[in-house]
């Protein structure tokens, strides 16, 4: 009886989905919606198409995932259409590349741009969701999905004194779309992660004097930017199908060979040999997979560390500054490598300084500076590389209530919590892109995305065939999805760095080990094996 009145009051919404996000992954799924037969709209709170590469403008800026495998590869005609020109695309390469795929498929027809979603919630009654915008505009849906980004909501710098600064402030998340000129300024980095070790090589070439202000020193290997990997490029145009399957079933979504090699137990002179290589070639990937357990065992972890410290004496001429930048605090790989270019190079030239607040902690920003305990540093312009409010910061940003009112904030106060990373029960057709409790940060994330976009969409199709209004998860199986995650995480040395994957780099945000790091490959595998049992964990009504 109830169910039968609940199915008269059920209404039809304006259109299928709205998706929020027009990165690569709200670019691939407006795609797929369109080729699935849905309605969908878009909304966007930049000016155009981009996401992450619209908004990292800052100079240096380039993926750190060889573009033969940062790239999407759901459409063999748009591969062919499409040549990059180099092994790590500069930013405006990739936001280009993204606006070609948004021409191509004619995608911005459905996306408001300049416009921000601030609030969602699910009327339970009419089986819909009301997405409100900055716009004033209400839209209702059967299927609201945000595909808003692990890395898109800047950290507040949450420094003393930060309004007061007089001079010119930039983000490097925010960056002016014509460029900053730093000729003859004397310039203030604060942060020493991606975007600070890209940044800082570049300012130094402008700025008369450059003051890199450090709070952990991270590990980092040269790029050895150039042509893209001729290895990788010859197997991608000797079987291109076949080199995307294997990226879909890797570890990290590039493909590689995995070692049984141990650390400890391997002769000196193959470690010596395979780190060298794995130098040479200037991959993620390959360093992050020289030995099997170097991210289980600190005696096997400490081998590649102090490799990469090695290298670091051999470059930076003045051994207090090399020590300063020698990671000491965290095991290599819990908080996110590195590739650089001339970065450890940039401290041996007479106009950069390194300030290393372990030592001497910022005070407080002035106006006209940044006051550390040990000396005040009169500066022109302060640049804040200090990360993004990551995984779940654009998720929470958006006031989602779902059943009962219940919001997302409530339910999330004590960590994430998800089923596959995609769904989260209470909140029935509501999805998330690479959402936390997937390998999305951990990988390369154009696999990741498009493994979302088509099991979401692959969902939404199931669904409809069988008469379908409605998906969400059981308690029960988010509760083991999220114990699997936890336990995933808890055999690596990951939960012990103070690293964005574990929230700490916001003051008072949960701590939890925020993606999944049981792989690319593994997580298919659940994935695939969910929806082939039809929809094991789910209430679908
Ligand atoms: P995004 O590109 O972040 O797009 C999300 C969009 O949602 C944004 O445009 C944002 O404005 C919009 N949005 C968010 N909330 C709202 C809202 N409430 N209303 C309206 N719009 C909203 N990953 C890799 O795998 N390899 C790399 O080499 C790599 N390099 C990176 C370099 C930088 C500088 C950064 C910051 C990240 C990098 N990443 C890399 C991760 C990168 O974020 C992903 O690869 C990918 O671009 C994410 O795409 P997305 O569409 O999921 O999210
Ligand atoms: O941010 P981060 P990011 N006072 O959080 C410091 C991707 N990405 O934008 O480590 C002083 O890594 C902070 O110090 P600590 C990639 O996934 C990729 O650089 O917290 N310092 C740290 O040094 C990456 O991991 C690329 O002690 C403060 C820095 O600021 C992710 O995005 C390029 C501070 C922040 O580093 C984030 O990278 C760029 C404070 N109050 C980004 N607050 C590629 O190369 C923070 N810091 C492809």
């Amino acid at each position: 009886m109830a169910e039968e009145a609940g199915r008269n009051a059920r209404q039809e919404p304006q259109v299928d989905v709205v998706v929020v996000g027009a990165g690569f992954a709200g670019l691939m799924l407006l795609h797929r919606l369109r080729e699935a037969g849905f309605s969908a709209r878009g909304f966007e709170q930049a000016s155009d198409v981009g996401g992450t590469w619209y908004w990292n403008r800052y100079p240096g800026a380039r993926c750190d995932i060889p573009t033969t495998d940062y790239t999407f590869g759901f459409d063999p005609e748009l591969e062919r259409e499409w040549t990059w020109s180099e092994k790590y695309a500069t930013q405006p390469e990739i936001l280009r590349y993204l606006q070609f795929v948004a021409d191509r498929y004619d995608l911005r027809r459905d996306i408001t741009f300049d416009t921000r979603v601030d609030r969602a919630e699910w009327d339970d009654a009419a089986q819909l969701w009301r997405v409100h915008t900055s716009g004033g505009e209400t839209v209702t849906c059967r299927s609201y999905v945000m595909a808003t980004g692990c890395l898109s909501v800047p950290k507040e710098p949450e420094i003393e004194g930060a309004g007061r600064f007089r001079g010119d402030v930039h983000l490097t998340s925010r960056w002016p779309h014509e460029g900053v000129d730093f000729t003859g300024k004397r310039v203030a980095v604060i942060g020493t992660g991606s975007s600070g070790i890209q940044s800082i090589p570049l300012i130094a070439q402008q700025a008369a004097e450059l003051t890199v202000f450090q709070r952990t020193p991270n590990f980092s290997i040269p790029a050895h930017n150039g042509p893209a990997p001729a290895a990788r490029v010859d197997q991608l145009r000797a079987d291109r199908d076949a080199y995307r399957e294997s990226a879909r079933w890797s570890r990290m979504g590039v493909p590689g060979e995995a070692t049984e090699l141990k650390g400890v137990t391997t002769p000196e002179d193959v470690r010596r040999q395979r780190l060298e290589s794995a130098w040479e070639a200037g991959e993620l990937q390959v360093i992050t997979s020289v030995f099997a357990d170097q991210g289980t065992d600190p005696a096997s972890n400490e081998i590649v560390a102090e490799f990469i410290r090695e290298k670091i004496r051999a470059v930076v001429t003045d051994p207090e500054t090399a020590e300063a930048l020698s990671p000491r605090d965290h095991y290599f790989g819990t908080k996110r490598p590195c590739l650089d270019t001339g970065y450890f190079a940039t401290f041996n030239l007479p106009h950069v300084r390194l300030v290393d607040l372990r030592k001497t902690p910022i005070t407080t920003i002035t106006e006209s500076g940044i006051d550390t305990a040990g000396e005040s540093f009169e500066v022109d312009a302060i640049v804040y590389a200090t990360g993004f409010d990551a995984m779940t910061g654009a998720l929470v940003g958006v006031d989602v209530a779902g059943r009962e009112g219940v919001s997302l904030q409530e339910k999330w106060a004590d960590g994430p919590s998800t089923y596959l990373g995609l769904m989260t029960a209470g909140f029935p057709n509501f999805f998330a892109i690479t959402g936390p409790g997937s390998p999305s940060v951990l990988s390369n994330m154009a696999v990741s995305i498009e493994q979302h976009v088509d099991w979401v969409a692959g969902c939404l199709a199931d669904l409809r065939a069988r008469g379908m209004t409605t998906i969400e998860p059981t308690a029960l199986a988010e509760e083991g999805w999220n114990r699997h995650v936890a336990d995933c995480a808890a055999i690596t040395l990951h939960p012990t760095a103070n690293s964005w994957y574990m929230g700490a780099n916001v003051p008072g945000k949960p701590r939890v080990f925020y993606p999944y790091i049981g792989g690319v490959d593994g997580y298919r595998a659940a994935a695939d094996e969910v929806r082939e049992r039809n929809y094991l964990g789910f209430r679908l009504t």
